[in-house]
């Protein structure tokens, strides 16, 4: 029996039926100008990462894609659209990088410690999250609404500390915010210290440096 929507649609609910019958994916051109706008957004990540804001240019994307600054710009309007694009992107890897890791059924505290370790791995691997990283530091130079850094691992290491409180994981007093931010604080400038020294080839030597004895000072 085929397995296109249309032919399954025969057996099913009429409901069903109408639900595939029109429905189409992306049309080739489609997939090719997402590919494309995918292909412009590594470039110009790897040089933000590499350079910086200021000394990269919409021209050494293009050229660093081999198309014209013109196909470049038909996808990104300007050079600050392409860094709040990275930055968007960088944003939006750590939810999916949450429900990952929800999905292993960890407590509360391994998840915050988990999210925390796969964040360094990040760090070290994905230049979009290298390009964001940097760019949220330049961000007085980047004419551009960039989303405040911070807050939400800030956030979400409170509420998971909140829970590990809750399920007797952690030290009666433990203060969950301040906690959160001590983690957040020793997370980004211990990144920060060996991308300067090591281009964080050393990132998860340093992480466990800072991740043991805090975890250590909360557990239970
Ligand atoms: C996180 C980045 C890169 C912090 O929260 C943020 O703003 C972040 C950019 O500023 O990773 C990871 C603890």
């Amino acid at each position: 029996m085929s397995n296109s929507p249309a032919a399954q649609g025969e057996g099913r609910s009429a409901f069903t039926a109408k639900r595939f019958a029109g429905r189409r994916g992306p049309t080739p051109k489609q997939d090719r100008a997402a590919r494309t706008k995918s292909l412009v957004l590594t470039a110009a990540a790897e040089l933000f990462a590499a350079n910086g804001f200021r000394h990269t240019s919409v021209k050494d994307v293009a050229e660093r894609v081999e198309m014209t600054k013109g196909a470049v710009y038909f996808h990104f309007p300007t050079k600050e659209a392409l860094a709040v694009a990275v930055v968007e992107h960088l944003y939006a890897k750590w939810p999916t990088l949450l429900e990952e890791i929800q999905a292993e059924g960890l407590t509360p505290l391994d998840t915050a410690a988990e999210m925390l370790n796969r964040a360094a791995l990040a760090f070290r691997d994905d230049v979009i999250v290298q390009a964001g990283a940097r760019l949220q530091l330049e961000r007085p130079h980047i004419d551009a609404e960039l989303p405040l850094p911070y807050v939400d691992w800030t956030e979400l290491l409170t509420e998971l500390l909140s829970a590990a409180l809750d399920e007797g994981q952690v030290k009666a007093g433990t203060d969950p915010a301040a906690t959160a931010r001590a983690l957040v604080a020793g997370f980004f400038g211990m990144q920060h210290i060996s991308d300067v020294l090591e281009r964080r080839a050393d990132i998860v030597e340093r992480w466990r440096e800072v991740r043991d004895p805090l975890f250590a000072a909360i557990s239970r």
